[in-house]
Parts: C-alpha cells; sequence; structure tokens
C-alpha cells in the first residue's frame, strides 16, 4: 500500500465540534509556531458550508476551537458571492502570511476567494480571484520566477473539468493562463481531475497530489493521484503517476454525505521525508494518512502517463 492509513482513522468528525455541523471534511491542514493547523470545511444543517479550525501538535489528535473560522461575509462585495456557503480551503505560507483559497459559491456560480491571516486569529479577504466556474485553486508555496503561481480548474463544455496555471504579481490580478492537465479517457480520471493539495518541493520537482474522478452506474468515484512539475517552469508536468494513491476502500469512506470519495486539500512534509496526507472520507469525516515522499515520486515517474490524456 503507498499510503498507509492511521490507525485511528477518522481523525476528526462532527462529533468533535462544538457547534452544530453535519459533516467535517475537505480540510486544508499547516504546519505553524509548532503546532498543526486544520481549516475544514463542515456542512451546517441547512447543506450550506462554513470552514471550523482545529489544532495538534502531533498532526493526528486535534481539537476543534469554540466557534467557527469564517463564515460566508455579510457584506461587501464577497456577501454577493458566498451566499451559498465557503468550501474546500487550501493554505499556503509565502512571504511571512498564510494565504487561504476557498470555493465560494452564490447564485452567480462558485468561484475562489482569496482570504490572509498571520496567525489564525484574524482573516482578511483579499480579492475575488477567478469568475464562475471554477474550483480548486492551490498556490504554489513560494514565488517562481518572482510571480505567485496557482493551479485551477475552470470547467467547459469543450474541454472538461482539467488543470490549469496561471501567475500573478500581486495575488489580485491573474493571467499567462495555460492548461496543462487533462482527464485521460477509459481511466481511473476520465470525469474530472482538480488540484488538491498545494504542491510539495522535492528535488525532482514539485509534487502535486490531485483528485480524479470516475463516473460508475452507481454514481461518482473520487480518488486521488499524483503528478510532477517542473521546479522552474511549473506548466511543464514531468509525470503523472498512472494508477490512483488512494481510493475509497475504508467504511468512513464509502459510505457517508457523498459515498465513494477521498478528497484531499491538504498534505504537510515532514523533515524525515515523509509526508501526511489529509482528506475527506465520503464528505462526512477527515482522514489522514502518511507516505515517504520519495515513493510518491518514483510512482510518478515509474509509470507516467500523458498529463494531456
Ligand atoms: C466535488 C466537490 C467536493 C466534494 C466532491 C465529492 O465536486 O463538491 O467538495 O468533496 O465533489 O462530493
Amino acid at each position: 500500500m503507498l499510503i498507509e492509513r492511521y490507525i485511528n482513522n477518522p481523525i476528526l468528525t462532527r462529533e468533535d465540534v462544538p457547534y452544530p455541523v453535519a459533516t467535517v471534511h475537505n480540510a486544508a491542514v499547516i504546519k505553524y509556531d509548532g503546532k498543526y493547523i486544520m481549516i475544514f470545511r463542515s456542512h451546517k444543517l441547512n447543506g450550506r458550508s462554513i470552514l471550523g479550525k482545529a489544532t495538534s501538535s502531533d498532526g493526528f489528535n486535534f481539537k476543534v476551537n469554540k466557534k467557527p473560522f469564517m463564515l460566508p461575509a455579510v457584506k461587501g462585495i464577497f456577501s454577493e458571492y458566498e451566499a451559498y456557503g465557503i468550501e474546500d480551503p487550501r493554505i499556503v505560507y509565502v512571504d511571512g502570511e498564510f494565504l487561504i483559497t476557498y470555493s465560494a459559491y452564490s447564485k452567480h456560480g462558485v468561484r475562489i476567494g482569496l482570504a490572509k491571516t498571520k496567525d489564525f486569529q484574524s482573516i482578511e479577504r483579499v480579492s475575488l480571484i477567478t469568475e464562475a466556474d471554477y474550483r480548486n485553486v492551490v498556490i504554489f508555496p513560494e514565488k517562481i520566477g518572482g510571480l505567485y503561481a496557482r493551479l485551477d480548474r475552470p470547467h467547459s463544455e469543450i474541454s472538461p473539468w482539467s488543470i490549469w496555471i496561471s501567475y500573478s504579481p500581486d495575488l489580485k490580478y491573474w493571467g499567462e493562463s495555460k492548461l496543462i492537465m487533462k482527464p485521460m479517457q477509459y481511466h481511473w480520471d476520465e470525469m474530472k481531475i482538480g488540484p488538491g493539495a498545494p504542491p510539495i518541493k522535492t528535488t525532482h520537482g514539485w509534487l502535486h497530489i490531485y483528485h480524479g474522478v470516475f463516473p460508475t452506474m452507481d454514481g461518482s468515484v473520487y480518488r486521488l493521484g499524483a503528478a510532477i512539475h517542473d521546479l522552474e517552469d511549473p506548466s511543464v508536468i514531468l509525470a503523472v503517476g498512472d494508477d490512483w494513491i488512494l481510493q475509497p476502500e475504508e467504511d468512513y469512506e464509502i459510505t457517508g454525505y457523498v459515498h465513494n470519495v477521498v478528497f484531499c486539500c491538504g498534505a504537510v512534509p515532514e523533515d524525515d521525508g515523509s509526508m501526511k496526507i489529509y482528506w475527506g472520507g465520503a464528505d462526512n469525516v477527515m482522514c489522514v494518512g502518511t507516505v515517504k515522499i520519495q515513493k510518491l515520486v518514483d510512482h510518478c515517474f515509474d509509470n507516467s502517463r500523458n498529463p494531456l490524456g
């Protein structure tokens, strides 16, 4: 098995949350001040989503804050675009601040919001950085050629649910966009692919955990895969592992709010060459697993598929 599931999964459920929620899933996780900070998504009991915060000293045992971390905005431009909820956060640390991207839902569709924090206490919304219909924006954890870089996932009928890259000098204006990876026909990721965890720097390239979706007669199955991007030019994909790296197998991944889902928004590299991968199980609970980073890199290079399908 490539990724070793933590024996006490799931690590966070709605029972751990001190305010009423239906689910705990699709969380970003990052290390700050010797602690692991998890920003997780919860469906409220009306079906719309908010973000909560939990902290841990070991990356496995998390304690949830008494109050939610981020609610849909109630005034200004953000309120217009967050009215149906905020979902699936990703966090990176660049130049002294944490950048949080999230999906903002409203009657206008889904677009991406960007917020900043220095301490996970106060939070400042910066900008809505895409139009609709975009999801799953992950920013690279360092500037590349002096620019912020991001992977994202616009959707169009001609080229459905593929991964693109864009760049920005200031986090507000994004451009130089290019499609870099597509679903592959009659393959585990044939229906949709999307960015997962913010890329992790390795000597062989940026390691990116993404999700792929396969349609079946019993609904869609969400799995995780891995790809390697060139360090200096991340629009170049050096390898994409042909096989998935994780699929729904445990009860808490097979049954839940939406069945047959593993969905990743965060991974934490450790000093010993391993990494912790966090995923939502069945849109219902949070899980973690560990893997040697080199094993995932080898997985990509040993049997690579064509990034463009
Ligand atoms: C996607 C998103 C994710 C979710 C997944 C499975 O389209 O909505 O947040 O985890 O579907 O339901």
